[in-house]
């Protein structure tokens, strides 16, 4: 018999569902591993960071956090984000650590159209509607410069500033990611958006890189489109859409629209990339930590386990990646939905479900 291949994984639920969508991954990968016939092990080490632990530390992760993750194959997140905490405190204390301490700068965010699951954009006729968001994410509006200044001129002195950063590299370096993954799709298309008729220094950089990358890449359709615009299109004329690349911020928003006019926030997986792969990459639900419905075993797992999917592909197990993505297919088509779908299913049955459905 072969030895089992190991996969070191570390998964940090954070806050609010996802402990429990963390949960109902593994419990996904658990079953991918007891079907593998000892060829595949997960070696999990689940670590307690996120709000809670920072009522106790007043950090949201250790100092030395990122050495913990440093030797892992890859990072199973939850959500960050609680009321008791502020929320930029929470976010640049774990989240934004962790992606930019990595340098994951490539965010893909796939916009994925269920069978079974009512879409606004959905016509009977228009069924293969899907395209994938391409966030940066390691600069752009997320580079953290800037200050406030506590009225240092008297009452209402107050100023505060926040910078963007673009950099020839950071730019480059994404959209020539999303032209390579383009061509891995059947529409080879690559639609650039930003705001660069306002923003005219960080993002007409942006946009000088689209066409210098572009003319790489010949076989490639391209456009460049307003951030407004492109939000339009997402509604109008979602069909015309293959591989979206933007900014931290603006993609950021585009693909929560994308991931709610494909059903609901809580359908969509993203997966953090070091595509250097010299630190480990992360995977996670697009969604927060969601307090309003926390707790209640009541919120949707497909997005936190279209993550697990996204991280056995990129652990290079691309049959177990598939096997997951047709069970949560065959999970919605059968009906068995939460509630933000339109169901009446609990977060424990529709994982149930997935697994059931894994074959
Ligand atoms: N699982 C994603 C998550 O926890 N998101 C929390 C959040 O507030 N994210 C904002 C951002 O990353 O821009």
């Amino acid at each position: 018999m072969t030895a089992a291949q190991q996969f070191r994984i570390a998964a940090i639920p954070a806050d609010g569902v996802g402990t429990e969508v963390v949960a109902a991954g593994r419990a996904v990968l658990d079953a991918i591993q007891a079907s593998s016939g000892g060829r595949i092990a997960f070696d999990w080490e689940e670590l307690p960071w996120g709000s809670a632990y920072y009522a106790e530390h007043g950090v949201l992760m250790p100092d030395d956090g990122l050495d913990v993750l440093r030797g892992k194959d890859a990072i199973y997140f939850g959500a960050v984000g609680w009321p008791t905490v502020p929320d930029h405190v929470s976010l640049w204390g774990l989240r934004l650590k962790i992606c930019q301490g990595f340098d994951q700068w490539a965010n893909i965010r796939p916009v994925t159209f269920l069978p079974g699951i009512t879409s606004p954009l959905r016509k009977a006729d228009d069924t293969d509607l899907d395209w994938v968001v391409v966030r940066e994410n390691s600069e752009g509006e997320y580079a953290g410069f800037g200050g406030r200044n506590f009225g240092a001129r008297g009452e209402k002195g107050e100023v505060a500033v926040q910078s963007s950063v673009f950099t020839e590299v950071g730019c480059e370096r994404i959209i020539r990611f999303a032209f390579d993954l383009a061509r891995t799709r059947a529409r080879k298309k690559v639609s650039s958006v930003t705001k660069s008729n306002a923003q005219q220094y960080g993002m007409v950089l942006w946009d000088d890189m689209f066409r210098r990358v572009a003319a790489d890449y010949p076989d490639v359709e391209t456009e460049s489109v307003l951030v407004d615009a492109m939000s339009a299109k997402f509604v109008l004329h979602p069909e015309d859409l293959s591989v979206v690349v933007a900014s931290n911020l603006n993609a950021d928003i585009l693909s929560d629209l994308g991931s709610a006019l494909a059903g609901s926030l809580g359908l969509a997986a993203s997966a953090n990339l070091n595509p250097d792969r010299r630190y480990p990459s992360m995977f996670e639900p697009v969604h927060g930590s969601a307090p309003d419905i926390a707790g209640q075993g009541v919120c949707n797992p497909i997005g936190a386990i279209g993550s697990a999917a996204l991280m056995l592909d990129h652990l290079g197990l691309p049959d177990e990646a598939k096997r997951v993505q047709a069970a949560i297919e065959a999970t919605t088509a059968q009906g068995v939905r939460t509630r933000d779908v339109g169901g009446t299913a609990d977060t424990e049955t529709v994982t149930r479900a997935i697994i059931a459905n894994l074959g």
